[in-house]
Order: structure tokens, then sequence, then C-alpha cells
């Protein structure tokens, strides 16, 4: 389905007088409204096109019907978010869960509801059917070249894929390591995957990049062959300027500082992109900010820190991709909560004094630097976000439009109550 712009229009005129109050503090208080207003309407975050239907545990998954059934239909639901939102105009496939069978009809499908193609995602974690060779021990880690040579040629194989999508990056995560001591040779494991690493690299066209995801634990439990920022940065180092490390927020071990990660990454020049989801325990993959939303916060203060001192442009110079999905909240719903909370973190980060907070830190002034961040982080920025939407096309309450126009209904009776997305 498509959502028509009148019935967007219709809405905002409904909401506008509300709105109009509540942004008025801005417009007449606050001297940088409107480059950050600019700001939030250039920031775009992509949709991993696995995070459309119901996620599931290992225990049970519990689909909520109308789910899309085909990339067509994924595709169709970004289309879906970026019509109420306008902040959601990209879309990540993963491969083989969504494997373009004509790239240029996707292409320009995608196109039609406003959408590119953000990182493509290989999968060397499953063995497929048909596959010669399995990845139970590992793929570009593993002791035998030709379980290596598959994982390089379906990693080349991405790429093809990606190039006739108009992708420009590729993210390489893997489920490489071990479950017990004495597995395996660490030593040896990482040089494996770094020889095989950079067979991939040698195919990547000139201007992609890829991205290497780390991960602390899962579904390896006692080593992961890139199990953090330093094995993530060691790894792109080697392999050169294309390559950078990927922070998923999850992917870290209990009380990570990742806001520090990221700063060190970005001094470096070697953050490339995130993987944005919220959790209490492990790799949880909850809706952004629904857990830790002032850490969230922390992490976009440094983001935007650290991307200003390098001249670097927040919209396009990473990555940005929710990596979200799980077995209680409508999917769409729930994405439409992820992508707000970000722009929510953004806007708050962008309010930060930065020369103060300079100043309260050259003064040893620990209270007043807490008192700065915690400023910004307790202003409404809500009529912000709400306004940059409107400016550009979108809804002002998306989910609340959602539920209105009862698009979870009209999807069920499209597509079915009892419809499975491809690829889980
Ligand atoms: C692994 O936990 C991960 O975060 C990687 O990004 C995968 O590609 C994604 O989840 C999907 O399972
Ligand atoms: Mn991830
Ligand atoms: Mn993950």
């Amino acid at each position: 389905m498509q959502l028509e712009a009148y019935k967007i229009a219709d809405h905002n005129q409904k909401a506008l007088e509300a709105h109009q109050r509540k942004l008025s503090y801005w417009t007449d208080e606050i001297a940088n409204a409107e480059p950050i207003i600019q700001k939030l309407i250039d920031f775009q975050i992509a949709i991993p096109s696995w995070a459309l239907g119901t996620g599931g545990t290992r225990f049970g998954r519990f689909p909520g019907g109308g789910e899309p059934r085909s990339l067509e239909e994924k595709i169709e639901d970004v289309g879906l978010l970026h019509a109420l939102n306008q902040s959601s105009g990209a879309i990540s496939l993963h491969i083989p869960w969504d494997i373009p069978k004509d790239g240029e009809a996707i292409k320009s499908l995608a196109a039609s509801f406003g959408l590119r193609f953000d990182a493509m995602n290989s999968n060397t974690f499953q063995d497929q059917p048909n596959q010669q060779h399995s990845y139970k021990f590992g793929s570009l880690q593993h002791v035998d070249r030709a379980v290596r040579q598959q994982a390089i040629d379906h990693n080349i194989d991405v790429i093809k894929h990606g190039v006739a999508l108009g992708s420009t990056s590729l993210t390489v995560w893997l489920s490489d390591g071990s479950c017990f001591p004495g597995q395996l040779n660490f030593r040896k494991a990482f040089e494996r995957t770094q020889e095989s690493l950079q067979e991939i690299y040698a195919a990547l066209p000139d201007d992609w990049k890829v991205f290497v995801e780390y991960k602390a634990f899962e579904p390896n439990f006692y080593s992961m062959t890139v199990g953090d920022w330093g094995a993530s940065l060691l790894f792109a180092n080697k392999l050169g300027p294309k390559a950078y490390t990927l922070v998923d927020l999850g992917h870290h071990l209990p009380n990570a500082n990742i806001e520090q990660i990221v700063s060190l990454l970005l001094m470096e020049g070697k953050l490339g992109g995130f993987h944005f989801n919220d959790s209490k325990y492990g790799d949880d993959d909850l809706t952004v900010g629904s857990i830790r939303p002032y850490q969230l916060f922390l992490i976009f203060n440094e983001l935007i820190e650290g991307m200003d001192a390098k001249g670097m442009n927040h919209a396009t110079d990473l990555g940005w991709m929710i990596d979200a999905s799980h077995n209680v909240k409508d999917p769409l719903e729930d994405l439409l909560q992820s992508v707000e909370a970000i722009q929510l973190a953004y806007a708050q980060a962008l309010l930060v004094d930065r020369s103060a907070l300079e100043e309260a830190r050259d003064a040893n002034d620990v209270v007043k630097a807490q008192e700065i961040l915690q400023e910004a982080y307790r202003t409404d920025v809500r009529p912000l976000v709400a306004e940059a939407r409107r400016r550009a096309g979108g809804a002002l309450q998306p989910l609340a439009l959602f539920r209105q126009l009862n698009i979870r209904q009209q999807l069920i009776g499209e597509r079915g109550l009892k419809t499975i997305a491809t690829g889980l």
C-alpha cells in the first residue's frame, strides 16, 4: 500500500495549532533552532530489511500478521515509514535473506518510495540449503581454505548485488570464534580472518567502504574473533582506507563506555557506521532509546563533537542504521519509535553548548560540565523533531497517524494474517 500525501496533510492540519504553540518557544527563544531543524531534515536512518517482521527469540516467534512476504513488500513497508517520518530514506539488505532477483527493478521500486540502498550485509553465520561447506566452525577464520573461499566468494557476490542496487558499502559481521577454551588458536584465527578480509577488500569498487562489525559474545561464548572495537580497528587499519569499524550498541560487554569508544574511533578516522538498538542485558535488540536514553544522548554528543572536529557531514559521512527486532510490538510501530528516539538524541546533542563545556572542562568544573550536558538532555525537543518532519512532508505524529489510519489492519487485509516475513 502507498500512503497518499493528502492523509498526511489532513493529519498535520488538525495537529498544527497545538504544534505551533509548542514550537513557538523554540522559534522565539532559541537562536539555533533553524540550523537544528535543517540538520534533522537531512538526517536519514536506514531500516534493515530483517526488522520488518516480528523478530522472535530462539524460544519462539509470535507474528502479528500483515508482515511483508517478499523483498518488494519490505521495500513497501520502509516506503510507508518514510512517508510518515521522512527520515527512513534507506533500506539495508541482508543476503541471502533478501536476494534481489532483478536489481534494476528493485532499485526503481525503492526509488519510487524515495529510498536508496544502504550497506549490504553478508551472511556467513548460517548454512544455506545447497551450500557445499558448513560454517559450523567459522567462515573467514576457518581452518579449511575451501570454507574460507566459499565465505569470501559470498561476500564478493554481496558486493555485486550491492553495485546493481547503487549501494556503496558492505557490512561484515562474523559469528566466528570459539565456544570452549582450547578450541582455537586466537592468533591463527585472526590471521586467517585478516587474509580472507583482504581478498574481500580487494573486490571493493573504488567508491565503496567495508564496515567490520564487532560483537563481544554470541553465538560463540568463549571467544569472538572480531570481539571488540580493538580487534575491529586492527582489521580496519590493516585492510586500508576503505575499511572502518562498525559499532552496534548491543555488542559490548556490560557497562562498556560506548561513547568513549565512539570518540576514539572518530579521532582515528575509523568509525564507519552504526547499528542502533537498546538493551538491558546483552544483544537484546530492543527499541532504540527504550532502556538507556541518556547513554544514547551521550553517544550522540561524542558523535557530534568528533564529527565536527573532523569537518564531517553528520548526514552522509557515517552509515546510520537501526538493527533491532523483537517479539512483542508491531514492527512498524517499533521502527517509528526507534527513528524518533534517534532524532531526539541527535537534536538534544546539537543543543549542547560546546564552548561552555570546554571552558568548564578546562577549569575542572565537573559540576558545570554535567549541568551543561543535562541541560541539553532534559530539554523537550519533540517540537523541533516534529517540525523537521512536517517541513519534509512527513506527519507531525507518525505513530498516531499509523494507528488512526489502521495501517496494520490494511496490511493484514492485503497480505493475510498468517504471513511470515522472509529471511528470519
Ligand atoms: C549480529 O548480532 C547482528 O547485529 C549483525 O549486524 C547481523 O547482521 C544482524 O545482527 C542480523 O542478525
Ligand atoms: Mn548489528
Ligand atoms: Mn546484534
